[in-house]
């Protein structure tokens, strides 16, 4: 019989999808581990009842996590990545051909261990590519204990601002970015709802222009996030997100569904009513 999945915004908001099978459910030391069959969107993961990724709607979200930052950073040499244990991110990031190096460091090892088992195609290839590097540890700790100007590109990919990802939205962990990112680096960072999760949204936002010259937020459309709008959020301390470095940014097109460089530029087109709460 099918089942349907909520995910449940106080008493007025749910976002629901039709599963058929529950594929894993296991409890972690940090939260609920879900993987799902949605009659939608093909398999889904989820944590603590809130979606994550589902095959069909991934690229929505992955692409634009990183591609902004990739083609952008004068240096594309070593990229960490924050969270991200479904492999989506990494993916992506290794499509770049110049990438020589990818850490990734994912507080929950059994997010990775059922994203391997059960959601493969979101990590695809990245799994066995000798540049990836996967860490199972505290991602906060991770970045206070490296060295300044450590890496040419930080992404956050944590999950949304409650449990065990709610310091990646702290200041104290954006000031530790800013800090291990070289100086021709870019910091990208997922940014929540900027309607469900409004306060934390621009929280993020004017944490990073603390720590950034070059601060900004950029939307997209992710469709099995609730009320579809979603942010991320650009920090440099010395490039632009306008200026992209063409080759690149054509090199990516080829395999994107949905980044391209128009979609770059608009996404960081700001509403009026965000603008004004952003003054
Ligand atoms: N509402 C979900 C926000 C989570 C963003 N990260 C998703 C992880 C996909 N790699």
């Amino acid at each position: 019989m099918a089942l349907w999945y909520d995910e449940v915004h106080g008493d007025t908001i749910r976002f629901g999808l039709k599963i058929n099978r529950v594929l894993y459910t296991q409890q972690s030391e940090f939260q609920k581990v879900e993987v799902v069959e949605t009659q939608a969107h093909g398999r889904a993961l989820l944590l603590d009842g809130l979606w994550m990724c589902a095959q069909g709607d991934e690229k929505t979200y992955h692409e634009m996590l990183v591609h902004p930052a990739l083609t952008t950073a004068r240096a594309t040499d070593h990229v960490l990545i924050i969270g991200g244990g479904d492999g989506g991110s990494a993916r992506e990031v290794l499509s770049h051909p110049d990438v020589k190096k990818v850490t990734m460091v994912e507080i929950d090892g059994l997010v990775v261990e059922a994203c391997k088992a059960h959601l493969p195609s979101i990590g695809g290839d990245a799994w066995e590519d000798a540049r990836l590097s996967v860490l199972i540890e505290d991602g906060a700790a991770f970045v206070r204990s490296q060295q300044d100007n450590s890496f040419d590109v930080v992404l956050i990919d944590g999950a949304d601002p409650v449990g065990p990802a709610a310091a990646l939205f702290g200041e104290d962990f954006l000031a530790q970015c800013a800090r291990i990112l070289k100086p021709g680096g870019v910091f990208a960072a997922q940014a929540g709802s900027p309607t469900l999760q409004r306060e934390e949204h621009l929280g993020l936002v004017r944490a990073l222009r603390e720590q950034f010259p070059v601060a900004m937020p950029y939307y997209g459309v992710v469709s099995i996030y609730p009320g579809a709008a979603w942010s991320w959020a650009y920090g440099a301390h010395e490039v632009k997100p306008h200026e992209l470095i063409e080759p690149r940014a054509e090199r990516v097109e080829a395999h994107t569904d949905i980044y391209n460089r128009e979609v770059h530029r608009g996404a960081f087109a700001v509403p009026n009513y965000l603008k004004r709460l952003l003054k």
